[in-house]
């Protein structure tokens, strides 16, 4: 018994000199916990551009892409394919939060899918235009928005896409559980694949000229026939972007009963210079069940993930694809 005792004692003075070695510099700190405190704004932030003054007077925190798994061994640290770091901005205006996010991508990845015309084929007065899906690897770059809803371990998710949000104006509400991502309630998407039973819905009767990444419609569509009568500016190896939206997403917010809980987040960014900034907006509180209320004087535990040129891979990992160390989000 006497012997045990002096063991204890000796631990104790062991313990005790590691401690004071700490005072001498030889222990690496732990790193502090990021915290992002959104600025009760005293004017409305753009959601036409993601700069402007309010941001400018919000000073940005850094937030890690870290080399810890988040979940499970999905998550796969980014190497040079993704930023190290992500700067983030917040604020609250009229009941509704405002996230700056800006980051490094040295590609504007935009082409998720598309379609090509392969050849034409005369069948007697009429011109045949074959177009086939254009099989590529590219994909979007994505951006997720995690807030940790601590009532069932769960997080409420702000999903854009540089593409199949973006171009109208969205983000898409989701929740993320046990490595699912499970979109919010809502019977209208952000974006529709331009295809149905093999051949693209939506083409221009007269030429590919398409300005943007998506097609508009109405605007940029013409009901499509395959028997293309009017083939006059085509070519073969023009492209057909493979998604299309209803330009009424544009134009600004319908009902609510429209947006419903999936498009209840508005977005807008810029991509320069090898860097996209973007700003995503939602009401603190939107009265949709599957969206986390976020309070006044609430501090939210947070992490940011981003894609670069890939679908997020939940069961695979990428290094194409980061997931940020946790961080705070203090609401005013
Ligand atoms: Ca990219
Ligand atoms: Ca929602």
């Amino acid at each position: 018994m006497k012997s045990l005792v002096l063991l204890f004692l000796g631990l104790c003075l062991a313990f005790v000199a590691g401690c004071g070695g700490d005072d001498d510099g030889g222990v690496t700190p732990v790193p502090s916990k990021p915290v992002v405190t959104a600025v009760a704004a005293a004017s409305h932030p753009s959601l036409t551009s993601p700069d402007g003054a309010v941001w400018t007077g919000i000073t940005p925190v850094a937030v890690e892409v870290t080399a810890t798994s988040f979940v499970g061994k999905q998550v796969v640290r980014s190497t040079a394919a993704t930023a190290d770091s992500l700067m983030v901005q917040a604020a609250v205006y009229n009941d509704s939060l405002y996230v700056r996010i800006v980051w490094e991508d040295a590609t504007h990845d935009v082409f998720p899918d598309r379609w090509a015309l392969t050849e034409f084929q005369i069948l007697g007065d009429d011109t045949l235009a074959i177009f086939l899906r254009d099989t590529i690897a590219s994909k979007e770059d994505q951006v997720l928005l995690m807030f940790e809803n601590t009532a069932d371990t769960s997080w409420d998710v702000w999903c854009w896409r540089s593409v199949t949000t973006d171009g109208v104006w969205r983000a898409e509400g989701a929740t993320f559980a046990e490595g699912e991502l499970t979109l919010d309630a809502g019977s209208n998407f952000a974006v529709m694949e331009n295809y149905f039973a093999g051949t693209p819905v939506y083409i221009h009767e007269d030429s590919s000229e398409f300005t943007g990444y998506l097609l508009h419609y109405p605007e940029d569509t013409r009901d499509f026939n395959i028997l293309v009568r009017s083939i006059r500016t085509w070519e073969v190896g023009d492209l057909i972007p493979g998604w299309y939206m209803d330009t009424l997403w544009s134009l600004g917010p319908t009902t609510a009963t429209a947006r419903g809980s999936l498009l209840d987040t508005r977005a807008v960014s810029s991509y320069s210079g090898g860097m996209y900034t973007l700003v995503l907006c939602r009401a603190l509180n939107t009265g949709f069940a599957d969206d986390l209320v976020l309070t006044s004087g609430a501090t939210i535990n947070m992490r940011l993930a981003l894609t670069n040129n890939l679908d997020f891979r939940f069961d695979a990992g990428s290094s194409n694809q980061g997931f940020t160390e946790a961080f705070d989000l203090k609401i005013p």
